[in-house]
């Protein structure tokens, strides 16, 4: 690791993954620059105010100062130009790799000659070769010689204390020896963690895209057995806490659903690129599946609450608790909390929702709020807030049915108190 004093470095996009990697480098010595396209978020950038609540960067934006423009032109300045910009899917699932085009074709009318450019967002194997690729060839480049083109799949996981963008393991693919050696330099001067090269940029992209989908498959395998086990009459939390005794097994967590932009998302990428060459990804897609049926799973279970205590949808005050994708984040992308409360709608439920990350979203303003005017509870979003909350502060609420979504309530306090507790096989 030595500090860099020449080489400048342009980061496009500006998010949970680009503003991190943009005050590393500028940490580690290289004049950084960071091309976004929201004016708001430059404007607080450059006043070294974060516009993402995370405390990495809350803490080292103010120390380690970017200069943030909207203007392309700031990219003609790098000698290392990083591409952070979404993948998303569209609504019905199919990839939309029209931010990468965008962002490759920017860079495209801006490039240094000799310039090395790095792909961070998580895209399927052969984008680099087929979509990236072509656009600086059809400009006139020549990738190996007046560009180089590196894959390094981004690892952000936004909130975590432990991995950030300063200790975590990267991999790293190119198209030819120069362009690997610029980006793993580029790399091992970013990370206290491993730095290691691929054989191809092909199998760069595939590693990410296999760790998510290796995640969102045992979720699925958690979610699916939960609902068998409501029927068994067995605590899957259990059974997974008794699983988890085994050296080998790793534990995963069913739950309302499914969210954030890498999970539900990378798998998609996978499934479409193998089906334009003729191979169907049958077990992903069932994956898939099950977990995009939990938020309607979890509303069910409402509903047969209510029923039992023969109290219809319609018309029930039912309050929300969380809308962010995950503990104590502001992110809402593909969060189950946006399909929940759709399908809770649909049932003329009368829907009250709190986040504290997400206020401007959340009908009330505070959790005493939401408690006082709720008769049920959908537990979406295991929020630190949210776990603090006694089980007598339920009964003097007069809550008569909670479900907890991510199975992190007290369940036997709350049942003792006469509530009727649902939880996800739990
Ligand atoms: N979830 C479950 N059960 C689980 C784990 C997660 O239902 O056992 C749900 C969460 O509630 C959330 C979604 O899945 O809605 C995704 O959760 P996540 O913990 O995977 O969080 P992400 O989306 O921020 O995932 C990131 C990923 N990082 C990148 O893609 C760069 C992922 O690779 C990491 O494995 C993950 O963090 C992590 O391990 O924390």
């Amino acid at each position: 690791m030595k500090k860099q004093e020449k080489k400048t470095v342009c980061v496009i996009g500006l998010g949970y993954v680009g503003l991190p990697l943009a005050v590393r480098a500028k940490e580690m010595g290289y004049p950084t620059y960071g091309l976004e396209r929201d004016a708001k978020k430059v404007a607080l950038i450059n006043k070294q105010k974060s516009p993402i609540k995370e405390e990495f960067l809350e803490h080292n934006l103010p120390k380690f100062p970017i200069i943030a423009s909207t203007d392309e032109k700031i990219i003609k300045e790098a000698d290392i130009v990083l591409i952070c910009v979404p993948t998303p899917v569209d609504k019905n699932y199919y990839p939309d790799l029209g931010p990468v085009i965008g962002a490759t074709e920017t860079v495209v009318r801006n490039l240094k000659k000799g310039a090395l450019v790095v792909l961070e967002s998580t895209v399927n194997p052969g984008v680099s070769e087929e979509i990236v690729a072509p656009i600086f060839e059809k400009a006139g480049f020549k990738i190996g010689k007046d560009v180089f083109i590196a894959h390094c799949p981004e690892r952000i996981d936004p909130g975590n204390k432990t991995w950030n963008v300063t200790n975590l393991p990267r991999v790293v693919g190119s198209f030819d020896q120069k362009g690997l050696a610029m980006a793993v330099e580029f790399y091992k001067n970013i990370t206290t963690g491993e730095v290691r090269p691929m054989r191809s940029i092909r199998e760069a992209e595939a590693v990410k895209i296999v760790e998510n989908s290796f995640r969102d498959i045992n979720i699925a395998f958690v979610n699916e057995l939960a609902k068998s086990f409501d029927k068994l009459d067995i605590d899957i939390k259990d059974v997974i806490e008794g699983a988890s005794t085994k050296f080998s097994f790793m534990p995963h967590f069913p739950g309302c659903g499914v969210g954030g932009h890498c999970i539900p998302v990378d798998p998609y990428y996978l499934i479409e690129r193998a089906k334009a060459s003729g191979f169907d990804h049958k077990f992903l897609r069932t994956a898939r599946e099950i977990n995009n049926s939990m938020p309607e799973y979890t509303v069910n279970l409402l509903q047969t609450a209510l029923n039992e205590i023969k109290k219809p949808m319609k018309g029930t005050v039912v309050g929300v608790l969380g809308i962010a994708y995950k503990a104590n984040i502001d992110d809402v992308r593909e969060s189950p909390a946006i399909k929940i409360i759709e399908l809770l709608k649909r049932h003329q439920v009368n829907v009250l929702t709190y986040d504290p990350y997400i206020l401007e979203k959340s009908t009330e303003k505070n959790l005493a709020q939401l408690l006082k005017k709720s008769e049920a509870l959908i537990l979406v979003t295991n929020h630190a807030e949210f776990l603090k909350i006694s089980p007598q502060t339920f009964k003097t609420n007069k809550i008569k049915v909670i479900i907890d979504g991510k199975n992190c309530l007290d369940k036997n306090a709350i049942k003792k108190l006469g509530i009727l507790y649902k939880g996800i096989g739990h």
